[in-house]
C-alpha cells in the first residue's frame, strides 16, 4: 500500500485538534484536513473516517468524515446506537429537566435509551422514586458503582454497538466504567465539598472498546439548551405523552392546557408523573420566547 492511500479507523479522543484514530490494532494520532472548516463539520469521536497513517516522518491526516448515523452535540459524539443517562439520587442533586432535554435529544436521533439511577446506596427511596418517575422507559435501573448492587442485571442489559454514558458532573459514570471494563481504571472524582456539585473530573469523551463494541465516557455538564426549533414539536419526543395524544379533542393538541386534553387527565390520574409533565411545560415555555425572539 502506498502511503497515500487513505485507511478507516474510528476517533476515539479529540484534544485540541489532534484525533486518536483507532484502525484495528493500529492508533494513529491525526489532524483535520482544513477543508472541513469550510464545510462547517468538526471530527467528532465516534465518527468513521478516513485518514492518512502517521509515519516518522510526518502526522497523520483525517481525510474524510464517513456519513453519520447520528450525532449529539453534548456530549460531542457521532454514531451511537443507546445513550445511557446517569442520575444520582442525591450528591449531586439530581437535576430531571437535564433528564428530559438529554431523552428529547436521544428521542430526536432515533437513539434506544436507558436510565441508570447510580449512588443506590445513599438514597434508595428517592431512587425509587426517580424510576417511577420515568415509568415508560423499558430500560431502567437501579445501581451502586460503590456496592455494585444492580451492575450485573444492568450490564446485561446495555446493548448496541456504541453506548455512550452522559450525565451531571460525579453521578458515577466513570465510576460504573471501570466495574463494566476490567483493567480499564478511569479517573474518578469527589464533590466539592463547598458547593456539593462534582468537579468536572472527565475532560472529553473517551471511546473505548466493550464487548464487540464500544462505549463512551463523557464529561458531566449541568446546563444544556435544547437545539432551537418550533415549540410545538416538543411534545413529539415525549414518547409516554403520545401514548395518550389520541384521545386529545384537539388535533395537534399541546397537553399545555387545552380542555379535554388525554395527556392531561393521565397526569391527573398519575399515569404520567405530575413533575415531568410541570417540566414539559416549562421546557416548552422557554422554547415558545425562543423562537417568538428569533421569528416572533
Ligand atoms: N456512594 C456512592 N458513591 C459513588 C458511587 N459511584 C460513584 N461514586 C463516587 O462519586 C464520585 C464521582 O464519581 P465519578 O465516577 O468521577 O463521576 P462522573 O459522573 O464520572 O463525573 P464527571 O467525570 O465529573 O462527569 C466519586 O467520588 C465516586 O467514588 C456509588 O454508587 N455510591
Ligand atoms: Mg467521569
Ligand atoms: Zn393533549
Amino acid at each position: 500500500m502506498s502511503m497515500d492511500e487513505a485507511k478507516t479507523g474510528r476517533i476515539i479522543q479529540g484534544i485540541g485538534g489532534y484525533y486518536t484514530v483507532v484502525d484495528g490494532e493500529e492508533t494513529h494520532i491525526c489532524r483535520a484536513r482544513g477543508n472541513f472548516r469550510a464545510r462547517n463539520i468538526t471530527p467528532m469521536v465516534g465518527d468513521y473516517v478516513e485518514y492518512l497513517p502517521s509515519t516518522d516522518e510526518k502526522e497523520g491526516y483525517i481525510t474524510d468524515i464517513i456519513d453519520r448515523k447520528n450525532h449529539l452535540m453534548r456530549p460531542m459524539v457521532a454514531n451511537i446506537d443507546m445513550l445511557i443517562i446517569v442520575i444520582a439520587p442525591e450528591s449531586p442533586k439530581p437535576d430531571l429537566n437535564l433528564v428530559d432535554i438529554l431523552l428529547i435529544n436521544a428521542e430526536k436521533i432515533g437513539a434506544d435509551v436507558c436510565l441508570a439511577v447510580n449512588k443506590a446506596d445513599l438514597n434508595k427511596k428517592e431512587a425509587k422514586k426517580t424510576t417511577d418517575m420515568y415509568r415508560h422507559l423499558n430500560k431502567r435501573f437501579i445501581i451502586s458503582a460503590k456496592s455494585k448492587k444492580g451492575i450485573r442485571k444492568f450490564e446485561k442489559a446495555i446493548e448496541g454497538k456504541t453506548i455512550c454514558f452522559a450525565g451531571q458532573s460525579a453521578v458515577g459514570k466513570s465510576s460504573i466504567l471501570n466495574r463494566l471494563l476490567p483493567g480499564v481504571d478511569l479517573v474518578t472524582g469527589e464533590l466539592s465539598a463547598k458547593t456539593q456539585r462534582g468537579k468536572h473530573t472527565t475532560r472529553q469523551a473517551n471511546l473505548l472498546k466493550y464487548g464487540d463494541g464500544y462505549v463512551v465516557d463523557s464529561p458531566g455538564f449541568s446546563m444544556l439548551e435544547l437545539e432551537i426549533e418550533d415549540p410545538n414539536n416538543i411534545k413529539d419526543y415525549y414518547p409516554d405523552f403520545r401514548q395518550h395524544s389520541q384521545g386529545c379533542k384537539f388535533a395537534g393538541c399541546l397537553h399545555y392546557s387545552e380542555p379535554d386534553c388525554a395527556v392531561i387527565e393521565a397526569v391527573e390520574h398519575g399515569k404520567i408523573d405530575k413533575d415531568r409533565h410541570e417540566r414539559y411545560k416549562k421546557i416548552f415555555e422557554q422554547m415558545n420566547e425562543r423562537w417568538k425572539k428569533r421569528y416572533g
